[in-house]
């Protein structure tokens, strides 16, 4: 309607204009004519017509803009956090994924809120795109047609890793949808505590600032991080121990690695207290300082003599003394 209404103004005045330029243009022999200096038909038409054509577009427009804002009442209801630099999404079975799982046919609203800056969610297939702002909420829906998969960004300019802050919507066959929540809510469970770590450090967003293969990225790498010894920006010493990990996630800001910036971001509520026990079984399975198969004679007794006990101070130099460490 809106585009028939600009390509009949488009014809009609650029139409004009090229006639009028050809007809009236200078020649030899003709004298310019004074033209009337008013016409108030003319004047009142050309006026009237494009004023109530533009309150019909408005009208038109507005009401599209207040169906695209307000979600249906029966619409599936989909929580989106944004930080640096990864999107989470969270089911309403308590589930949280790094991609956009939805259901075909069905209309679905996305609550979206930041954790740290300004971030915007797009989803150029399905024409919706709204800014993620910390401090508040902001709300999208859309309804797949077509089961596939498609791609999600932020288009906010916010930071070093912007441009990694890629995601994927599946939009699942009908009853797929069901399907997936429950297996991935249920998956881990049915993994050994460390690999199912090891899935979450590869889901989880943990990858683009931390390695498994001794490299050191934005973060530091989790080789040989568990009960390992590192010092801190402030001077202190620490152990990785099971606290330290768990702290480390849900207020990185705690204690910061020394050669680090304070750049993590928190996963408080954003992973279950299992999940994190889970990653703290992967991060025992990938150190050399933890031991691997703890010996059956050590399980129940607590000699205070017990070498990984972080608060021994005698601990604190071995783990980074290469000599101690090459015994396999
Ligand atoms: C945006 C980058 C970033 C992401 C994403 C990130 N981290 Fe970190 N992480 C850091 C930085 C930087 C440090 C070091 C500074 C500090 O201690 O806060 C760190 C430190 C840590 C430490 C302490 C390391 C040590 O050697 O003592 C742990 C444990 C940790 N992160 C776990 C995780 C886990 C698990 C995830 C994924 C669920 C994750 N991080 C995601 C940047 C990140
Ligand atoms: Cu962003």
């Amino acid at each position: 309607m809106i585009y028939v209404i600009s390509v009949i103004f488009f014809a009609l005045i650029v139409g004009l204009m090229v006639t009028f330029v050809v007809q009236f243009r200078r020649r030899k022999g003709y004298q310019a004519e004074d033209s009337p200096p008013h016409n108030t038909r003319l004047e009142v038409i050309w006026t009237v017509i494009p004023t109530l054509l533009c309150v019909l577009i408005f009208y038109l427009g507005f009401k599209s803009f207040l169906n695209m804002s307000t979600p249906p009442a029966n619409a599936y209801e989909i929580s989106v956090t944004g930080q640096k630099w990864q999107w989470f999404f969270g089911y309403p079975n308590g589930h949280t994924a790094s991609e956009l799982h939805v259901p075909v046919d069905r209309p679905v609203k996305l609550v979206m809120t930041s954790e740290d800056v300004i971030h915007s969610l797009w989803i150029p297939a399905f024409r919706v795109k709204k800014d993620v702002v910390p401090g508040r909420y902001s709300k999208i829906w859309f309804q797949a047609i077509e089961p596939g998969d498609y791609p999600l960004l932020c288009t906010e300019y916010c930071g070093t890793g912007h441009s990694d802050m890629l995601s994927r919507v599946i939009v699942h066959e009908p009853g797929g949808f069901e399907t997936w929540l429950r297996d991935a809510d249920g998956l881990l469970d049915t993994l050994p505590p460390a690999e199912a770590g090891e899935k979450l450090y590869l889901t989880k967003g943990c990858t683009q600032c931390h390695s498994v293969d001794g490299t050191a990225g934005i973060g530091p790498t989790f080789q040989d991080m568990f009960a390992g010894s590192f010092a801190t920006r402030d001077g202190a010493t620490i152990v990785v121990d099971e606290d330290y990990v768990r702290e480390s996630m849900l207020d990185p800001a705690a204690s910061v690695i020394a050669g680090f910036e304070p750049v993590m971001p928190t996963y408080a509520g954003k992973l279950k207290d299992k999940e994190i026990t889970m990653l703290i079984a992967y991060f025992k399975s990938i150190s050399r300082h933890a031991p691997q198969e703890p010996a059956s004679s050590d399980a129940d007794s607590d000699h205070s003599d017990q070498p990984d006990l972080p608060d021994n101070p005698d601990n604190l130099d071995h783990p980074e003394d290469p000599d101690h460490s090459e015994e396999k």
